[in-house]
């Protein structure tokens, strides 16, 4: 790509999109195009047009998604579905009347199925069923593979695809409700120490695996395949290292100074048992994630005490 080029983050305001941009700044890229929900309903058709008809980008990178934890993913599949599958076959459709030199669609881990062999080569999609509490939202990110796939078969395009594993960081959805385990728990486990509580209480029994990606790591992957990549296949993004639930929880404990207990709510979902990318294409690719998880932790939870007004108290 151009340092010139004009190059449209769509969700520029979330997790990922928000570190996309940060990426793109620091690699010195200068014509950067963003366009907030007020200002562009990406689930509108005519808005969408008309706006690529306007602004005319030669690359897209397509972040933006209504997205949620498990209990979100559980109690809204309809919007889950219907946003996503709106969102992509939008952008993606206008990328290709207005010639978009070559788009980065952002999937999710959670297309592969449940029950999938670990950890999880590419060659898993379509293999099996996939996990009910977030189905709905899964199958709308594979639609979003198929379409940018169809498109390069048809159309010739150079629409790529990426599957993150669990992502956390800046920039990241702290409510309790529609949240992802890494961020909910830097919350409760915070607010624990501030209210002095005796206990803290995680989802589900603590025994599912997840691993874990800082988001700045999955914006540096973005932008290296958008620069070095343009085949169809799909590419997973990750540490490869999977960790439990209640490990995670004990290492957001040490981070945060929380000093009681952790107990499980084994009514909630545990959802996956296990969720671990196979990161070996990449690696062939030539990227690693290079923020550990220790690490990662840290700065996403000082990013939290700056940036959450009540949060500093505990400080
Ligand atoms: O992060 P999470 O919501 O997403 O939950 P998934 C991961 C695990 O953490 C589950 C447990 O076993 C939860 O029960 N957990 C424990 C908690 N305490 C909490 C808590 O306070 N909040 C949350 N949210 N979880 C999502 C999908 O699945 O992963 C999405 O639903 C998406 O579609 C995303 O793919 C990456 O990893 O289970």
């Amino acid at each position: 790509m151009d340092k010139q080029a004009k190059i449209y983050v769509a969700g520029h305001r979330g997790l990922v999109g928000a570190a996309i941009i940060k990426a793109l700044q620091k690699a010195g890229y200068v014509n950067i195009l963003t366009a907030g929900h007020e200002e562009l309903d990406l689930i509108n058709q005519e808005a969408v047009a008309n706006f690529f008809d306007r602004e005319k980008p030669e690359y897209v990178f397509l972040a933006a998604a209504k997205v949620g934890g498990i209990l979100a993913n559980s109690l809204y599949p309809a919007d889950f579905i219907y946003q996503n599958l709106m969102i992509e076959a939008n952008v993606i459709q206008q990328a290709y009347l207005k010639g978009v030199r070559k788009l980065l669609f952002l999937g999710s881990s959670c297309i592969y199925p449940k029950l999938a062999e670990q950890p999880i080569k590419e060659d898993a999609l379509l293999t099996g069923i996939l996990e009910s509490t977030n189905e709905a939202y899964a199958i709308a990110k594979i639609c979003g593979i198929k379409l940018c796939q169809a498109y390069n078969q048809q159309h010739k395009t150079k629409y790529i695809s990426v599957m993150p594993t669990n992502l956390y960081g800046p920039n990241d959805n702290f409510d309790l409700e529609s949240s992802h385990v890494l961020p909910a728990l830097i919350r409760k486990l915070h607010e624990g120490k501030e209210h002095k509580a005796k206990q803290v209480t995680v989802w589900g029994t603590g025994n599912p695996v997840r691993e874990f990606l800082y988001v700045d790591d999955l914006a540096d992957a973005c932008l290296y395949l958008m620069e070095n990549y343009e085949q169809s296949k799909i590419v997973n993004i990750g540490t490869g290292i999977g960790i439990t639930i209640h490990e995670l929880a004990k290492k957001i404990r040490d981070v945060v100074g929380f000093e009681g207990n952790i107990i499980f709510d084994t009514t909630k979902p545990d959802g996956t048992p296990v969720k671990i990318n196979d990161v070996a294409y990449l690696a062939c690719l030539g990227w690693r994630a290079s923020t550990d998880l220790d690490m990662g932790l840290r700065q996403t939870y000082q990013w939290y005490c700056e940036n959450y007004p009540s949060s500093n108290k505990g400080r």
